[in-house]
């Protein structure tokens, strides 16, 4: 609440500003200020970034209803409960990545949920190919190598991610992370935590990401998360994991 008090105010004396100036510079440039001050008081929120696909771009390994309530629905709430937190500490200047680091045991159990929930999804969504294709879906180039080198071969990591994912109890992520020194880690998380939170007990930047919620699978694969976990890997987008394993 008090964010937006804040941003009424300093759009209120924009406004005003430009009211004063509008009379002197005339109605264009009053619009012109006008949606400035908008742009300022918009800054300050926390967005539904567009899905980079289609709902049922991801048939017949996730379906169509599961995405579409999972991203209008559980991603958007997310975002609308975080706009509707008290985001005065928040420092919006910086990357979501980063808001997440900041985030300790002091912090709002509300901003640690949703922050968290819209980053999570927003990386997940990244993560995963549209339009999957029938060949064996695998890491190609250098993450490939560096996940022979951890975990012996592709198919011992597979299984060991897989493992992790099962033995997430209740609703949380399993993520592959490479933590300070380097290495890569699979390690899980409750709720909506992540590996770039203060809170958990490993840290690192998340490599790979996946979502064991019951929200995510329960439509399509019912108690079954072996399946879906199954599933998942046909749909994981290793050119953007590439990616943020380059860019870690
Ligand atoms: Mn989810």
């Amino acid at each position: 609440m008090k964010n937006n008090r804040r941003n009424f105010l300093k759009k209120g004396a924009l406004l005003g500003l430009a009211g004063v100036a509008g009379s002197l510079i005339g109605k264009e440039k009053l619009n012109e200020m006008e949606n400035v001050a908008k742009t300022l008081a918009d800054a300050e929120k926390f967005e539904l970034p567009p899905l980079p696909y289609a709902f049922d771009a991801l048939e017949p390994f996730i379906d169509k209803q599961t995405m579409e309530i999972h991203y209008t629905k559980h991603h958007a709430g997310y975002v609308n409960n975080l706009n509707k937190a008290d985001l005065s500490k928040i420092n919006f200047a910086v990357s979501d990545a980063e808001k997440c680091k900041s985030i300790d045991n002091s912090s709002p159990m509300v901003i640690r949920n949703n922050l968290g929930g819209h980053y999570n999804h927003s990386l997940f969504w990244q993560l995963l190919k549209p339009n999957p294709d029938k060949m064996e879906n695998k890491p190609q180039s250098t993450i490939a190598e560096a996940i022979n080198k951890h975990f012996k071969s592709f198919e011992e990591f597979k299984k060991e991610f897989g493992d992790k994912a099962m033995k997430v109890f209740g609703s949380g992520w399993c993520w592959l992370i490479m933590d300070g020194r380097g290495n890569l880690k699979i390690t899980a998380t409750p709720n909506q935590d992540n590996p770039l939170m203060q809170v958990v007990t490993e840290q690192g930047t998340p490599i790979l990401a996946l979502d064991v919620w019951e929200h995510a699978y329960y439509l399509k694969h019912q108690n079954k998360r072996a399946d879906y976990v199954a599933d998942w890997w046909s749909v994981v987008n290793w050119d953007k994991v590439q990616e943020s394993f380059e860019n870690r």
